[in-house]
Order: structure tokens, then sequence, then C-alpha cells
């Protein structure tokens, strides 16, 4: 047995992180573009409205805004079957309070899709990708107001109204249960547009935030289904199984706790409704969180018809190690895990965690899988005749794949595509620079933004283009 024909073979980028642009065609200001970098373990903030030019201009991208051709050109050479991105909220609704969308805004994603339906590419489209009008933040404080759920619901209902036609496939919040609302070395921004204050009870507000934002993406579901009933809509979880340091039954229960706060994302999702354990803790931490008449029924009504889900790595807790404590493990709270080796990030690197999230996932959830995040970040070094020899991102894609498989072919796990993260180098979210990067294609651009963009191809850009051509027999 083999993978399925129709596997969903791709990459996968968001906005912000590769279109730069950030004032061109009517585009408001995001908060993305004016978060602090945050390399050197400097958790990134958003500010109060300025760049920063410190480190890497990351509102500059790698201008795909304006490259998007050629690049999609290199994608479609690699053999990709969809492409995954997100749509700038700020070019639809600059400040996200307009009664009308910007045309100019509509049009650039029109080109896009466009282009990649003339190459044979499917998009896969997220609504929002860690991003949001920075006048919606600093107007409302972001997902703490219910105000959003409104906003967030226009925004989409534009989008999915005008590619209706063109994109099948959406994803409403990216990585919505990496909330954090207490900075960590390693983690310190807030996805939801929160600015929290110091004399409130920060998680609380975290929780009232995500209580939005699971009614906006509700509301999405069911009025996507109403506008085109062969959008297939899904979640879009960060995925890091929690493994016990030990079999010491006490670190299995603190396993069990810390994947409770990554699955309750997901279980509302597909369930509908918020799962006891959640419910519990909420009351036993005393937070108080408003849940109008009606939101349940939402939560009901708009149901997800696919999990998407990053995979970068596994974590191992132990018990006495609480959140958010200072870790080199690259998921907070966690400890180094013995067993498997690391990125030069910290982030522990587990193709076995793969096949472990795949099933757990499966058994849980009963509903197709969809790898739309995986990829090795690493600082590529070309060498004499400017050519990036990433053997250690082909091997990292490789286990991987191959795990992927084993759940598929012995596990019967439903997966139905697998997008390589950053499949041409952009901004590293987690630290703002250019330096940490993905891609199967090189631009040449360094960590203070100096460099020609030009894009060349590594050598991780023909494995892949193999793994694709064979359906994933030849790794
Ligand atoms: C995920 C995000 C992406 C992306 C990726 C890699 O959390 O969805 O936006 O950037 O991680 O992280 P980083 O860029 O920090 O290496």
């Amino acid at each position: 047995m083999s993978l399925p024909e129709n596997f969903l073979w791709g990459g996968a980028v968001a906005a912000h992180q590769l279109e730069g642009a950030w004032q061109e065609g009517g585009k408001g200001v995001s908060i993305a573009d004016v978060m602090t970098a945050g390399a050197h373990k400097v958790p990134r903030r958003i500010t109060d409205g300025v760049l920063d030019t410190e480190y890497y201009p990351n509102h500059d991208g790698i201008d795909f805004y304006h490259h998007f051709r050629e690049d999609i050109a290199l994608f479609a050479e690699m053999g990709f079957r969809c492409f995954r991105t997100s749509i700038a909220w700020t070019r639809i609704y600059p400040t996200g309070e307009e009664d009308s969308p910007n045309e100019a805004g509509l049009q650039f994603y029109d080109e896009l899709f466009d282009e990649l339906h003339d190459k044979g590419i499917e998009p896969v489209v997220t609504l929002s990708h860690f991003e949001m009008p920075y006048h919606l933040a600093k107007k409302y404080g972001g997902f703490r107001s219910r105000k959003l759920i409104d906003s967030f619901v226009k925004f989409s209902e534009t989008v999915m109204r005008r590619y209706k036609d063109k994109v099948k496939y959406w994803m409403t919040f990216n990585e919505i249960n990496n909330q954090t609302a207490v900075e960590t070395p390693v983690f310190g921004f807030t996805c939801s547009g929160v600015l929290y204050q110091e004399d409130e009870n920060k998680i609380q507000t975290m929780w009232q935030a995500v209580h939005h934002e699971l009614v906006a993406s509700a509301k999405v579901v069911k009025l996507g289904h109403e506008i085109n009933p062969d959008f297939q809509i899904g979640c879009m979880l960060a995925v890091v199984p929690v493994y016990p340091y030990s079999c010491n039954p006490a670190d299995v229960m603190r396993s069990v706790e810390v994947m409770h706060e990554r699955f309750a994302f997901g279980d509302v999702f597909v369930r509908g409704y918020y799962p006891e354990y959640l419910k519990k803790m909420w009351e036993q931490k005393g937070y108080q969180i408003r849940i109008e008449p009606g939101d349940e029924e939402i939560l009901k009504q708009g149901t997800v018809d696919y999990i998407g889900f990053s995979y970068y790595m596994s974590a191992a807790v132990k018990a006495g190690v609480q959140l958010p404590d200072e870790t080199d493990s690259g998921f907070a709270g966690s400890v180094r895990n013995p067993y498997v080796k690391a990125s030069e990030w910290g982030w522990q690197i587990d193709p076995v965690g793969l096949r472990y999230a795949l099933n757990i996932l499966y058994e849980r959830y009963q509903k197709p899988l969809f790898i739309v995040e995986n990829g090795f970040g690493a600082e590529d070094v070309p060498d004499e005749d400017g050519f990036i020899q990433d053997d250690y991102r082909i091997q990292y894609l490789k286990a991987h794949i191959q795990e992927m498989k084993k759940a598929v072919e012995l596990d019967g796990v439903n997966v139905m595509g697998y997008t390589a993260w950053g499949c041409i180098d952009v901004i590293s979210f987690g630290t703002g620079e250019m330096k940490k990067r993905y891609g199967f294609i090189y631009v040449d651009k360094d960590n203070e933004g100096n460099g020609s963009l030009k894009r060349s191809r590594k050598r991780s850009f023909n494995w892949y283009r193999q793994v694709i051509e064979s359906n994933g027999e030849k790794l």
C-alpha cells in the first residue's frame, strides 16, 4: 500500500513572513509588521505601532508581493500539488473597521490564486496566521474583546465569497493552541492581538480571548459551508506530543495535564463543546470566562472538516517542572529528552513523534489530518559556488515523511497531505529574523536586510521534486 494518488504534497508560508510590500496596495499596518525581532532569546512583542529596525526588517519579508509569479514557477517545478499561504487581513480591511473591502488587496489574491491554478497548484488558505490589523489590537485589545468576533467574520466572509470558486481548503486560526499570556525566553508573542496589562489576571484574559476566537472560528466554518458546500474548512493546531519524562506515575500525570492544555482546542473544534477537564481547570483556578447565551450553540454548528496541524518537535515533561519555566528544549515547561537530538534552537528532533501524533489525533478525532507545517530551521551557509548543500534538511524531512507513511500504511491513519514549512526562505516567526531558514529555495537576503533577493535552488529542491513525483516512494 502507498499514499493516496491525490495526496496533497506542497509547501506552506504565511503572508506576513514573506509578502513584504507592507504599505502597498492600500494595505494597513498589521500587528506582525510592528513586532520586535526576538533574536538572542528576547521574546517578540507587539510594539506601540513602531517598526523594529534594529534587526532584520521583518515587515519587508522576501518581497513575494512582487516575486510571486517567479516563486510559483519554482514551486511548480518541484511538482507542488498545493500551496498553503494566508491572506493578510490588512490588505482586505486595512484597519479592520472599513465598511467595504480594499479592492486592490482582493485583486492581489485573485492574481495569486489564478497563477497557482494556471500551474495546477491548489491554494490552501489560512485566514489568520498570527496577525490582525494593528488598529484592532490597539483599539480593542484584539480578541480580548467580543467585538473582534464580528470583525473576523466580516473579513472571512468577504474573502470566502470572493474566492469561493478559487479556494477549496481553508483554515481559520494558525496554531490557535500556541497561546500564552506569560512571556518565556522562547515564546513571548501573542497571536490574538491581546496586549496584556500587568494588573490583570493574564491567563483568564487569555482564555477569554480564546473563547472569542473559537466562537469566531465556528461562525466562519458554518458560514463557509453555506457559501460553498464543497469547502473543506479545518482548524490549525501546533501539535507537540508530550511524553512523560519517566514511567513515574507523577510524570505521566504531568504529561496528561499538559496534553489537556494542547488538546482542549482540538476537542472544541471537532466536538463542538468544551471538554470537562478544561471547565474543571477554569473552576479550580477561579477563572471567570464569559460565555454568552448562544455561544455554545454556535460552537456545535461550526465543527471542522479536517485537522490541519504543524509538527516540529515532541516534548518531555517532568512532575514539578511547571509552565512557563525557563527551558532549553524549545517548548516551555519541558525538559531535554535524552533519546532525541535537538536543532540549534533547542527544538527536539523526533520523527517517530510525528507517527505518534498522527495516531493519537486520529484515535481521538477520526477526522482527516493534514500536516500543514513540518520542516527544519537552520542557518544555511552557501558553498564557494553559492550553493546550499542542505543534507541536514533532507535528512530531517525524509525521516519525518517515512514516519508519516508508516502511520498511513501500517496504522491506517487518514492523512490528506503534507506541506513543508517555509518552502521558500521566509522570515522566522519565532525570531523575526532571516537567519533561521527552512526553504528548498534560497533567498539572497541577510539578517540585516541586505541582499539581491535572488532565488536559487538548494540541494533539497531536487530531492523534494522527486519525492512528489514518486508520491513519496523515492525518499
Ligand atoms: C510555526 C508558525 C510559522 C513558522 C514556524 C517555524 O509556529 O506557524 O509561522 O514560522 O512555526 O517557526 P520559526 O519561524 O520560529 O522557526
